[in-house]
């Protein structure tokens, strides 16, 4: 291991990289060492800096998108060359995709070799590789350039719409030196990373009077609203308006999920109604088809062609990606909505009580509906019965994080889990991607010191089980509930050709995956009726001990692609 320096009088590399991060506020990195970085971690943990080591890159680049989501700061991710660097690359993309900041800072092999292809050891152009899949990437040769490199990461990261950033730095900066107090001088301390961006006067007017005419408006929240802490304005917005409000998963406990304006058991009713809908931190992509497909009842639909849309965003460029925006509205959210509010001035009518009663009317069928499903105990337990618990220990632990994947397993934790606070949900995002349970409860844990409980489906859960050692290590309050239904969507599938392999969709019968927990000194519950469950929860968030619940659910009970059969090719083709 190298030592800070031969002398006082000189820095090197290695600490001019963790200097940087340290000057602007970066208290932990994500990651997993090796040649040429193993030094570099060592060295982050003796100068004070958290350091959480994954037992493979994806998670811990995951965890970094999620500390970036959760706390607005840049996460971390710190990787060897080649093949860590791709194994973080994922999770990189994924936060670009997700617009959650995070850097991932890769070790590289030597310019000289790669340029020539030479065949270093563990070669390959990463910065090229990276560019087309994130926000920025850069790279530094010099270590007088150590602060500059970090200080436009850590800009790009959270500027504007967030995202991912790649810092390639290469072996041989770490063990440049140069004079300390030069070192120190180089380094700069980010001012105003994400400045604030106020909506032009003229674009609050237009979104006012847009709103001001609207029959049956309705607010439809996104994860850029979570991501934005305006949480007091986006309420002051909902309850000073009096307009109905849909939250997308991740914005689910802006406001409580319980909230009377809340018009999600009523979402197939008020999409294709809605006259005018103002969109916070919400894209019109396929999670919303796009504004005009099926959830929005579709082109023979009355509605079609005549909806209006405000749009708040940060990134100019969003509006009319799928449909006409009316009224863009281009800042960051507290701004827009702190001016949206002042606009409308006293006096504000609030929708008229035919498209709000209409709406109540829905949603207390829906939610009666749903308490009768709720109700009912067969055995063995399915989806339902086990949801039932979750969502009782959520209404009584409101602080907890729950993250969340899979396919029935997460269509029906987010419909039938009620969150009270924002930020308290992280699942599969916009790709609906497979793989980010643990690392995101990993970072859930360390950056909010707050419980964490994962609903995983039994496959999703197998992409990064693994970490259960991770979580086990840093002794982390996070209970695991794997939703055991033998298989991807369910347990039952055959094998056409008749032949002895299980079908594609089908895992081993009868998985002990508590087993796993127990393997590495945490704490594993096997749990076949809610009661079983509900104790174990209990257990679990009192102790604060790792914790995984083999929820044994009916095989039968889910459906082909949970909620979006719809998208198979095959369904589609039928049609
Ligand atoms: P969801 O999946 O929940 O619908 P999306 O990820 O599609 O949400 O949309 C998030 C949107 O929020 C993105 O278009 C992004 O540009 C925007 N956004 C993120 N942070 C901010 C912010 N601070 N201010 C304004 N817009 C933001
Ligand atoms: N790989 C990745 C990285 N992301 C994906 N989304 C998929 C594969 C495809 N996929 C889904 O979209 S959901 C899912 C896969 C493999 C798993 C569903 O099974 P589960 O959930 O056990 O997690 P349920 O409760 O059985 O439906
Ligand atoms: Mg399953």
């Amino acid at each position: 291991m190298t030592t800070h320096t031969e002398s006082q009088d000189t820095t090197d590399g290695f600490h001019l990289v963790l200097d940087a991060l340290k000057l602007n506020g970066i208290d932990t990195i994500f990651g997993l060492p090796g040649i040429p970085i193993t030094d570099l971690t060592r060295m982050a943990q003796a100068e004070g800096l958290r350091v959480i080591s994954f037992r493979h890159e994806q998670h811990a680049g995951n965890a970094a998108a999620a500390a970036g989501f959760l706390t607005q700061k840049p996460g971390i991710c710190l990787t060897v060359s080649a093949p860590g660097f791709l194994n973080g690359l994922t999770a990189l993309a994924n936060a670009t995709t997700n617009c959650f900041p995070m850097i991932l800072i890769s070790g590289s092999s030597e310019r000289e070799i790669v340029d020539l292809q030479q065949g270093d050891y563990e070669e390959m152009d990463q910065l090229a590789i990276a560019k087309p899949l994130c926000k920025a990437a850069f790279r530094v040769l010099n270590a007088e350039d150590i602060g500059v490199g970090i200080a436009r990461a850590i800009r790009s990261a959270v500027s504007g719409r967030p995202g991912g950033v790649y810092l390639d730095l290469p072996a041989k900066l770490f063990a440049q030196t140069m004079d300390a107090a030069a070192g120190k001088a180089s380094l700069i301390k980010v001012v105003d990373a994400a400045p604030k961006q106020i909506p032009a006067a003229d674009a609050v007017q237009r979104a006012v009077d847009l709103l001001k005419g609207a029959k049956k408006p309705l607010i439809l929240l996104g994860k850029g609203a979570a991501y934005a802490q305006a949480d007091d304005d986006i309420r002051a917005l909902i309850e000073k308006s009096g307009i109905p409000y849909l939250p997308m998963s991740m914005a689910k406990g802006i406001l409580p999920d319980t909230h009377k304006q809340s018009a999600a058991a009523a979402r197939s009713f008020v999409l294709p109604e809605a006259d005018v809908v103002v969109l916070i931190g919400a894209r019109l992509n396929w999670l919303l088809s796009h504004g005009k497909g099926k959830t929005w009842g579709g082109k023979d639909h009355k509605a079609w062609g005549t909806q209006k849309y405000i749009q708040i965003d940060i990134s100019p460029t969003e509006a009319d990606s799928n449909v006409a925006i009316d009224a863009p509205l281009v800042g960051d959210i507290g701004s827009c909505v702190s001016a949206l509010l002042a606009s409308m001035g006293a006096g504000w009518a609030k929708p008229p009580v035919e498209w709000t009663n209409a709406i109540s009317e829905r949603t207390s069928k829906n939610i009666a509906k749903m308490a009768e499903t709720l109700a009912k105990d067969p055995s063995p337990m399915n989806f339902h019965s086990a949801l039932a618990v979750v969502r009782d220990v959520f209404k009584e632990h409101p602080d907890t994080i729950l993250v969340n994947e899979g396919a029935n397993a997460l269509d029906f934790t987010r419909s039938i889990v009620d969150m009270y606070k924002p930020r308290k949900r992280l699942d599969v995002g916009t790709w609906g991607i497979m793989g980010i349970g643990m690392g995101f409860s990993v970072a859930a844990s360390v950056v909010t010191g707050q419980r964490v409980i994962a609903v995983e489906g039994d496959s999703a859960f197998g992409f990064s089980g693994m970490e259960v050692e991770t979580i086990c290590r840093y002794n982390l309050p996070v209970c695991v509930i794997v939703m055991n239904n033998n298989g991807v969507y369910r347990g039952t599938d055959v094998n056409q050709s008749g032949g002895t392999d299980v079908a594609p969709t089908v895992f081993v019968k009868n998985a002990r995956y508590d087993k796993m927990m127990e393997a590495f000194g945490g704490v594993g519950v096997y749990a076949t009726t809610p009661a079983e469950l509900r104790q174990g929860i209990d257990e679990a968030l009192k102790s604060g001990k790792p914790t995984l619940i083999n929820a044994v659910i009916d095989e039968t009970a889910g459906t082909e692609s949970g909620r979006i059969t719809s998208l198979n090719p095959a369904t589609t083709k039928k049609k």
